[in-house]
């Protein structure tokens, strides 16, 4: 594929606000857009001011009003337009993500069929927007459910899915009658950039009003705890780490607005005694290099039964021998393991090998800064795998990173017990051919997670099921299942055709 950036629509300076329909001709400083892959500059976006937001804004609730009277299905066929346009640009759009963001461009395609996937769920969904309909405990009354759009919806979305996040939300939102302001991260500005771009032409073939699908960029200290506070906005959808997450939770609660939490993970894996080891091995490797540990599912630790450890452990040192040979540029075909996203990120890592060594953590594979000719910056890391222990501070944590920490198992509760033993609950999974052990992590005293697994990984997951997880990782859900009733009202309707009055629970209130 010849990539040029200029067919994505992407100049060497961009405007920061966009309604998909149009651009705004934004007036703050300027954010440069480097790539992680070799720092050089890929383009800048003139940032969006506080007086941009207030005219996207009044777009926003503008359109809101002729939107939400669009019947769903036809909302679902502007969905529909949008998956194609994604369908067609599929590899230019997953080429820019690699080179923004650093996944290797196999992932990059990966994210952007996420996005397809989730404009052909939505389009289905668009006519299954259902409610129930329920017996009156009354005669010749009838009662149901149903479900209004819920009005502006704000999309916050981290660096590492820097496009398939935003599409999980907005073509649900978009379905449901809503309309969407996308602040994307900082560190990935043109993928959004060139999602509006693509975007725009199935929005003007379809006549959709302007300020459906909004984007804005612009630096969090003018576009940031205000915009959580935002009461235009009634519900906020955050995909971050747990601090930010609790900032945004406390903000929006405060008013009394919803929020879909997605924050950070620390998922396990338990490899039983009874695993067929070769397919552990294979899943387990990719849920903990891919991505360079970027993942909110990569895989943080594994939770191995003692007779098995020894050979787990020297069976992954030799995979990841074999790993660390195709290290580098993650748009060569050969690559499986790109650069992290920045320098803060490389700090990161290393701070956490050196904290959890200093805890008592064995480091057996990697943990290094690499250099050499074939790494073109200094954010490519040799992937970490560390013996260690449970309860160690920096086990607990979650460091966006390939650090993998081993950890030993007697029975399979306490496996269980480890799996759920940190503060976050988004994604598990146990290897294992026996039934009662996958049942009983499986059950309501199995995993405490979101996301439970039985023989394959802890990331990868298919936009088809609810995503998002417990505890610190915030309790939102995206994606698929019915978390679309999450970006609409309920309400409850009781109609009365007896002629008559008549009060629930049998009360008489004669006068
Ligand atoms: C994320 O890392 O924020 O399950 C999302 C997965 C992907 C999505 C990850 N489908 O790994």
């Amino acid at each position: 594929m010849n990539f040029n950036l200029k067919n994505l629509g992407i100049d060497l300076i961009n405007p920061g606000a966009s309604t998909g329909n149009g651009w705004f001709d934004t007036h703050g400083d300027e954010t440069t857009s480097y790539s992680p892959i070799d720092g050089s500059i890929i383009a800048k976006v003139k940032n969006a001011t506080l007086d941009d937001y207030e005219k996207l804004m009044a777009k926003a609730q503008e359109a809101y009003l002729k939107w939400r009277i669009i019947p769903a299905p036809k909302r679902g066929e502007v969905v529909r337009q949008i998956g194609e346009a994604l369908r067609k640009r599929k590899e230019e759009l997953g080429y820019l993500v690699s080179l923004e963001m650093g996944k290797i461009y196999e992932e990059g395609l990966g994210e952007v069929q996420e996005m397809i996937d989730i404009c052909e769920f939505a389009v289905g969904q668009s006519r299954l927007l259902n409610g129930a309909t329920m017996h009156s405990e009354r005669p010749s009354h009838r009662m149901y459910d149903q479900y209004h759009p819920i009005g502006i919806l704000g999309i916050i979305t981290s660096f590492n899915f820097p496009v398939a996040v935003w599409a999980w939300n907005s073509m649900l939102a978009a379905i449901a009658g809503d309309v969407v302001i996308w602040k994307p991260s900082s560190k990935t500005p043109l993928c959004a950039i060139a999602v509006q771009k693509i975007i725009t032409e199935a929005l003007r073939n379809n006549h959709v009003p302007e300020g459906v699908f909004n984007m804005i960029i612009a630096k969090s200290s003018v576009l940031g705890d205000n915009f959580a506070a935002d009461k235009r906005i009634p519900l906020v959808s955050a995909t971050g780490s747990t601090e930010v997450g609790k900032k945004i939770a406390a903000i929006v609660g405060k008013r009394l607005g919803k929020t879909i939490l997605e924050l950070g993970g620390n998922n396990a894996v338990i490899i039983s005694e009874y695993a067929k080891l070769d397919m552990t091995l294979q899943s387990v490797v990719f849920g903990s290099v891919g991505t360079c540990g970027q993942r909110c599912t990569s895989t943080r630790r594994l939770i191995i039964h003692e007779s098995v450890f020894e050979t787990v452990k020297e069976r992954l040192i030799s995979a990841y021998q074999s790993i660390s040979e195709r290290i580098g540029n993650p748009l060569d075909k050969e690559t499986l393991v790109g650069p992290l996203v920045d320098e803060l990120a490389v700090k990161n890592f290393l701070y956490a090998i050196e904290e959890v060594q200093k805890e008592g953590g064995k480091l057996v594979f990697g943990g290094t800064v690499l250099q050499g000719e074939k790494y073109l910056s200094g954010n490519y890391v040799m992937p970490a795998i560390v013996e260690a222990e449970n309860h160690y501070k920096m086990v607990q944590k979650e460091t966006f990173a390939p650090i993998v920490y081993l950890i030993k198992y007697k029975t399979i509760e306490e496996a269980i017990d480890l799996n759920n033993h940190v503060p976050q609950g988004l994604s598990s999974c146990i290897f294992t051919e026996n039934l009662v052990e996958a049942e009983k992590f499986l059950s309501e005293t199995g995993s405490d997670c979101g996301i439970a697994n039985v023989n394959l990984g802890t990331s990868g997951a298919e936009i088809g099921g609810a995503f998002g997880g417990e505890k610190e990782t915030g309790g939102g859900r995206e994606s698929g299942s019915d978390a679309w009733k999450t970006y609409m009202r309920r309400q409850t309707n009781t109609i009365n055709f007896s002629g008559q009055t008549a009060l629930a629970q049998g009360i008489t209130f004669d006068f």
